[in-house]
């Protein structure tokens, strides 16, 4: 087992990360940028080391000042958290050249996966229903047409190297097609340096539900149940769900297990995500993550495993602590993202906290970074914190939720706390009754 990680990452995820250092016996250093002296991660910290200037580029996407960081302090692994470096495929690299154990996949699944073609294809390969489209990249307009015909308009377009919403384009006819192309494949270069292509069906009303895999990278993998975070915002989502309220156990146990068995065959190491879009019955693969997620808590509330903690295990080549006959789904969990932002125009709200009271109780966990006192800095993500409960059931789990939400004070910053009092008294978020579009559909109207 490793001696020292070092936290490449800020805010709460970096505290999270601190938790499960400290229950294995590990001790921790933190990095930081000057923006972030007087953050949490840095005081709880065994050791700190600032690594440049406020902007991320400077600091927390640095890697020369991250590895001058583990020589100066002696890390012996690097937990990536999420954002920032965690699916940098150059780094993983970089850190393995040093003897240095990256907590996360190969730098290779890193890559795979990033390429949103390759991902495709290789889960595709593996028994993982994808959505209908081109068999890999489109290399011409002719081509595109065809395929377009073939599976029935409307389609999307989509960048290889894009993922998260980024260098998406609709086409309704064979009209729209190739300006589709034409406009994607010009963003894409521009955004990432990469113009390939590759087309999909477009589903109109589909749900965002994910499937929580684990790997031990010797074949091993196990899945945790999916989480529905259909309510998204401009590709953030702001409330996951876990189990999804649209499924069945039975179809809950085909999807687990066709996926836990195609990430085991492919020696999958490390925790990764598996996301899919769901219509009228049916799972279409569209992406997989290949780090812990922001969401990931809800999950551990349902499951009772602490998946930071199995992050580090099988990096450190030791077995997962359980096996999927050990893996229950117990009760309802929910997740709200609290973010430093006006509740209803999302504006950024950096600044000091003046008065901060968390909620507790049975079944209420927070994760957040920030303390009374502390003054936000402007620079980065705006997630501050994220209000987490568990319930026996979905009734139970929202009662409870509505409650730790009214018991939240944070004063002198504007959060999105409002609009969760607002979701949870709206019929369709009560009855589970969204896509991936509800949220977008209920801010115009309110
Ligand atoms: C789609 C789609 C409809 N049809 N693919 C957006 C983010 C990226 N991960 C995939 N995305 C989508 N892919 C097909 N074939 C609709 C979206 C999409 C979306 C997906 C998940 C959650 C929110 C979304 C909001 C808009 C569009």
């Amino acid at each position: 087992m490793f001696d020292k990680i070092l936290i490449a990452n800020r805010g709460e995820i970096a505290l999270r990360i601190q938790r499960a250092c400290k229950e294995l016996g590990i001790s921790t250093v933190a990095i930081h940028s000057t923006a972030d002296e007087d953050a949490m991660h840095v005081r709880l910290a065994d050791e700190s080391v600032c690594i440049g200037p406020p902007p991320a580029a400077n600091s927390y996407l640095n890697i020369p000042e991250i590895m001058a960081a583990c020589e100066i302090t002696g890390a012996n692994a690097v937990h990536p958290g999420y954002g920032f470096l965690s699916e940098n495929a150059r780094f993983a690299e970089i850190l393995e050249d040093h003897k240095i154990t990256f907590i996360g996949p190969t730098a290779e699944h890193i890559r795979l996966m990033g390429d949103k073609i390759t991902a495709k294809d290789t889960v595709k390969k593996l028994g993982i229903p994808v959505v209908p489209g081109s068999d890999g990249e489109i290399t011409s307009e002719e081509e595109a047409k065809k395929i377009a015909k073939e599976i029935g308009y409307p389609v999307i377009v989509k960048a290889a190297a894009g993922g998260g919403g980024r260098g998406m384009k609709v086409a309704n006819s064979q009209e729209d097609l190739s300006i589709a192309i034409s406009t994607a494949k010009t963003e894409s270069k521009a955004a990432f340096g990469d113009d390939a292509l590759y087309l999909e069906k477009y589903l109109g009303k589909p749900r965002h539900i994910e499937v929580q895999v684990i790997g031990d990278g010797k074949g091993n993998a196990v899945h945790l149940g999916e989480r529905d975070c259909s309510l998204q915002r401009r590709h953030q989502k702001v409330f996951e769900e876990p189990p999804s309220p649209a499924l069945n156990s039975e179809e809950r146990e085909k999807i687990g297990s066709i996926v836990a068995k195609a990430i085991g065959d492919l020696k999958y190491r490390g925790a990764g995500t598996i996301e899919f879009l769901y219509e009228n019955g049916e799972f279409y693969f569209i992406e997989m993550n290949t780090r812990i997620q922001v969401e990931h808590p809800v999950t551990e509330m349902i499951t009772g495993f602490d998946l930071v903690i199995e992050q580090i295990r099988v990096a450190a080549g030791a077995p997962l602590s359980f096996s999927q006959d050990d893996i229950n789904l117990r009760g309802h969990a929910i997740e709200c993202r609290i973010n430093a932002e006006n509740a209803r125009t999302f504006m950024p709200s950096p600044g000091q906290i003046n008065y901060f009271h968390p909620p507790g109780g049975l079944g209420v966990r927070v994760d957040s970074g920030v303390y009374q006192g502390y003054r936000i800095p402007p620079y980065y993500d705006s997630l501050i914190g994220k209000l987490i409960v568990h319930g026996k059931t979905r009734n139970e789990c929202m009662m409870r939720l509505r409650r730790a939400l009214s018991e939240f004070v944070i004063d002198g910053i504007d959060t999105t706390i409002p609009l969760f009092v607002d979701l949870l008294n709206e019929p369709d978020v009560i009855n589970g009754a969204y896509d991936i579009h509800w949220l977008e559909k209920y801010l115009d109207q309110h």
